[in-house]
């Protein structure tokens, strides 16, 4: 069976018609063979200005919905996740190259989302506040924001909308959803998936939910439509720079969860296997191509050498190739494109006088259309060139450090800041990194790699990352907007900081 038949089968079981997967001008490849799986029909400017209007009128109806009903329809969709887990995280494999465990992890992490905001559409708490004035109360509530544009990126094709429109919707929000232009058919699933719950809900607003599988240049209507007041955007740090500023220009709001170049802080007090094993899976795990991944090691000069050799044995024991067939544990990359960044970073990086392990493709007879590559590890004599950017590939850097202070400034010496991991058992060095002075990312970890994050907490990072939060704790509040009340229940008028304005 091709892939293309297999795909459209898979598309057919998920609920997604084939006129809509099968005929269009943007064709869809899978990583996994290069193979044609599907083509879409692409929208248009005029065709996205219409899904705001829509959505717009949408949130109109839904923001007066009570929160705990709007909960039901996301109970719903997690439910429906859950009927589709196998046939979509199988789709999510073919269409990115993920392997199977991964795919359904991906899934899983939709599943996981959608239970949070059930139980936080009965906790979109406000806040009472004392007053000065007798006779007066104040209260902070949240209220609906408005539509709520997710652009995504081809790497997370179906969680980071998820996390996304989960938390909207319960916040009273309506979605206009860009996905990458590589990952058109596992979007097309979600939104049939959401149908089915949207059907079983019932009475929930036409165009609560739109789907625009447009270009830049068309998505960037949402970018610049104050109908659209919130952007939450997930891909390179370049994208976030053109996107950040152009909703700020109109008081818009962004979530921008941008590049990461992680960094794990291997001391001479860890669990040095504990610490290999987090660090293989973080660092070649999805291919590289997590903005969670791993891309720097800095390892105390007593055990470097050990430890580098280590890692060099087990990148050895790696198996790269088809997830789906030769059942590997790393898959391919994502195009051509990525293969030729990852070689020029590794090029650059031997200009540097580094030694590079591992990088080279393979598989290019039996797979010339698609670009597996073994990770690379590339030791390096400081911390320069290639290593100070996320080249979105499996590349592990590796530097020496003498002292934590030392480790902490390398650390912290990139544009990046996501994520970030310790592997030590000395209390003091795991709380030196996670205090005030230490890690400077959104998200810092103690002898866990810098990926696989759970939804329960709030993610994204600082500097280039971009400064915005998704997913668990209150990350909510950036969905909602804030209105402050004062209520005068008394028979007087004082005023606040004793002014005084008598009449006569
Ligand atoms: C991403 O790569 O954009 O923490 C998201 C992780 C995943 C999410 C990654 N839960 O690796």
């Amino acid at each position: 069976m091709t892939m293309k038949i297999e795909v459209q089968e898979l598309l057919g079981k998920l609920g997604v018609p084939s006129s809509l997967s099968g005929t269009g001008s943007l064709k869809v490849f899978t990583p996994l063979t290069g193979e044609e799986i599907g083509s879409v029909e692409k929208g248009t400017l005029d065709s996205v200005n219409v899904q705001i209007e829509k959505a717009h009128d949408a949130f109109l109806k839904w923001r007066v919905v009570p929160a705990p009903r709007r909960g039901e329809l996301v109970r719903l969709l997690g439910d429906e996740l859950r009927k589709s887990k196998e046939d979509l995280g199988r789709l999510v494999s073919i269409e990115v190259g993920k392997v199977a465990s991964e795919g359904l992890g991906e899934v899983q992490e939709m599943i996981d989302i959608c239970d949070f905001a059930v139980g936080l559409s009965r906790q979109l708490y406000g806040l009472t506040i004392a007053s000065e004035r007798p006779g007066h109360k104040m209260t902070e509530v949240w209220h609906p924001l408005g539509v709520t544009g997710v652009i995504s990126a081809f790497n997370f094709p179906v969680a980071v909308w998820s996390w996304n429109t989960a938390l909207a919707f319960v916040c009273g929000n309506s979605v206009i959803w860009k996905p990458s232009d590589k990952t058109p058919l596992s979007a097309l699933a979600c939104a049939a998936i959401l149908d089915r719950a949207l059907e079983r809900f019932g009475d929930a607003p036409n165009g609560l939910h739109e789907l625009a599988l447009v270009d830049r240049h068309a998505g960037a209507a949402l970018v610049d439509s104050p109908k659209v007041p919130l952007i939450s955007a997930t891909g390179s740090t370049a994208m976030g720079r053109q996107v950040g500023p152009r909703v700020a220009e109109r008081f818009g709001r962004t979530i921008l969860e941008l590049g990461g170049n992680n960094a794990g802080i291997v001391s001479d007090q860890a669990d040095l296997d504990i610490a290999l094993r987090a660090i293989v899976f973080s660092a070649v795990g999805t291919t590289g191509q997590r903005c969670t991944s791993m891309r720097r090691l800095l390892v105390h000069d007593a055990i470097y050498d050990e430890f580098v050799s280590s890692v060099k044995k087990a990148y050895g024991t790696v198996t790269v190739g088809n997830p789906l067939t030769d059942n590997s544990l790393v898959g391919p990359l994502i195009d051509k494109s990525a293969y030729v960044q990852m070689k020029k970073a590794l090029q650059d990086s031997r200009d540097l006088g580094a030694t590079v392990t591992g990088g080279e493709r393979v598989l290019e007879d039996k797979y010339p259309d698609a670009y597996y590559v073994r990770p690379a590890l590339v030791e390096m004599k400081e911390q320069a060139g290639p290593m100070l950017e996320e080249t979105f590939a499996p590349i592990l850097y590796t530097v020496r450090y003498t002292s934590l202070q030392e480790a902490l400034l390398t650390h912290n010496a990139v544009g990046a800041g996501l994520s970030s991991s310790i592997f030590t058992l000395n209390i003091r060095e795991s709380e030196m990194f996670l205090g005030a002075a230490g890690s400077d990312c959104g998200i810092a970890n103690v002898n866990i790699g810098t990926s696989g994050a759970e939804i329960g907490g709030a993610f994204g990072g600082e500097k280039e990352t971009g400064g915005g939060r998704e997913s668990g704790s209150d990350s909510w509040k950036a969905y909602m907007r804030r209105a402050t009340n004062t209520i005068n229940y008394s028979t007087e008028l004082p005023l606040a900081q004793g002014v005084s304005f008598e009449l006569d």
